[in-house]
């Protein structure tokens, strides 16, 4: 292997991603209202095909999550959380050839999926529930810490920065100390700016313009946008409407050299990656 491949390899369970490119992660939410129709295991097999056709559209991660962060979700207990994400983790696992990714907070769904074959924890709390620092640095797998203040629940109470960008790098600065200090070296640290969390429209536009900054963090970016209000506010469009405007952010944020893209519309988005990488490799 080359010295430049081994600086972008980042280990994911049993499986490897090369940061060189930018990945699409595609959305897999396993809340009760998801796949509702049907009983237990049709709610699974309709998951499965869900997961499956993002891969076959190009995603090379599945984010699976059961415990939804809009702001007035009802929390669920860890035993419920595990039920719903641990079968799929594990169908997932056996049945596709894909990164799975869990968007959990809670240290006992991080440590049980790492068990099933889960590859990356995405934490939108950056591992500041109780025991999560220790149950992610058990599991060996690299996690995706996220900007959030405070809870959904009361994250857009008034969110007030001086320099937005400039704290959210101090924020993320000091959840990679508190990794470090737990045994989650930075190598297995992907760093993700939290737009829609705990930030107005202006805030998430401006964090957006100026993402290049945390670069200086030395970690790969996760960017998560895709059909959020800051596109509806942006744009004065429905949830259903924010598929162009998600593309525009998907493209600017490739530009600005973010590694892993959060989304629903997947295959629309690989599109997006391929012409920016294809014009990108031209002489
Ligand atoms: C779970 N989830 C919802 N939005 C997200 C975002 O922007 N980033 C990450 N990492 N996770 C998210």
């Amino acid at each position: 292997m080359t010295s430049v491949q081994s600086l972008t390899r980042l280990p994911c369970g049993n499986r490897v991603l090369d940061l060189a490119q930018t990945h699409v992660m595609g959305i897999l939410n396993v809340t009760p209202d998801s796949f509702s129709d049907g009983g237990h295991y049709s709610q699974l097999d309709a998951a499965l095909r869900h997961a499956e056709a993002m891969v076959l559209a190009g995603a090379t991660l599945i984010d699976v999550g059961g415990e939804s962060t809009r702001p007035g979700a009802r929390a669920v207990s860890p035993l419920e959380e595990l039920e719903r994400v641990a079968p799929i983790v594990e169908l997932i696992n056996r049945e596709l050839d894909v990164v799975i990714s869990v968007d959990t907070s809670t240290p006992a769904v991080m440590r049980e999926t790492a068990r099933l074959g889960a590859g990356l924890i995405n934490d939108v709390r950056s591992l500041r529930r109780d025991g999560a620092l220790d149950a992610a640095a058990a599991t060996g797998l690299p996690v995706c810490l996220m900007h959030m203040l405070g809870e959904p629940g009361d994250m857009q109470d008034n969110p007030q920065y001086q320099d937005v960008t400039r704290e959210v790098g101090e924020f993320l600065a000091e959840r990679m100390d508190r990794c470090a200090q737990a045994g989650i070296p930075a190598k297995r640290i992907i760093l993700d700016p939290g737009f829609g969390f705990a930030k107005t429209l202006q805030h998430n536009l401006s964090l957006f313009k100026h993402m290049e900054a945390l670069h200086a963090l030395g970690r790969p970016l996760l960017v998560g946008v895709s059909r959020k209000s800051m596109i509806g506010h942006a744009l004065n469009r429905p949830v259903g409407e924010r598929l162009h405007g998600g593309l525009a952010l998907a493209a600017l944020a490739s530009v600005k050299g973010a590694s892993i893209l959060r989304v629903h519309d997947v295959a629309e988005t690989v599109d997006v990656v391929r012409m920016i990488a294809a014009v990108e490799s031209a002489e």
